[in-house]
C-alpha cells in the first residue's frame, strides 16, 4: 500500500512525547517537544500526581496545571512558545523525583 506523501507530513507534525510516571518519578524527567508537539503524561502509579508548572509551592502558572491525574489515566499539553518549563507534582514537590523540565525549541 502506498501512503501519500501528505499523510506522511500529517503524522510527522502530530508527533507526541510521551512521559511515564511510575514510583514517584517522571521518567523521562527532561523531554525535548518542538512548539505544538503533545507531551502526554501517563500515571501507573495508584497515588495520583500533577504537571503543575514551576518548581516551587505555589508554581509560576506558565500553563494550567493538570488536575490529580489518577492511576492508569494521563494528561496531554501542549506548548507553542520556545523555552523552559520545569514542572513538578504538587503533592509531593519534596521529592526530587517529581520534578522535571520541559524544553520547547523550535
Ligand atoms: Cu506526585
Amino acid at each position: 500500500m502506498t501512503v501519500p506523501r501528505a499523510l506522511i507530513w500529517t503524522v510527522a507534525l502530530v508527533a507526541t512525547v510521551h512521559v511515564t510516571i511510575r514510583d514517584h518519578t517522571f521518567v523521562p524527567a527532561i523531554v525535548h517537544v518542538k512548539p505544538g508537539e503533545a507531551i502526554v503524561w501517563q500515571n501507573t502509579d495508584q497515588d495520583p500526581h500533577t504537571v503543575t508548572s514551576g518548581s516551587k509551592d505555589a508554581g509560576d502558572a506558565k500553563f494550567a496545571s493538570s488536575p490529580l491525574i489518577p492511576d492508569g489515566k494521563t494528561f496531554t499539553l501542549r506548548l507553542t512558545h520556545p523555552g523552559k518549563y520545569p514542572y513538578f507534582c504538587k503533592p509531593h514537590q519534596f521529592e526530587a523525583s517529581m520534578h522535571g523540565s520541559i524544553l520547547v525549541t523550535r
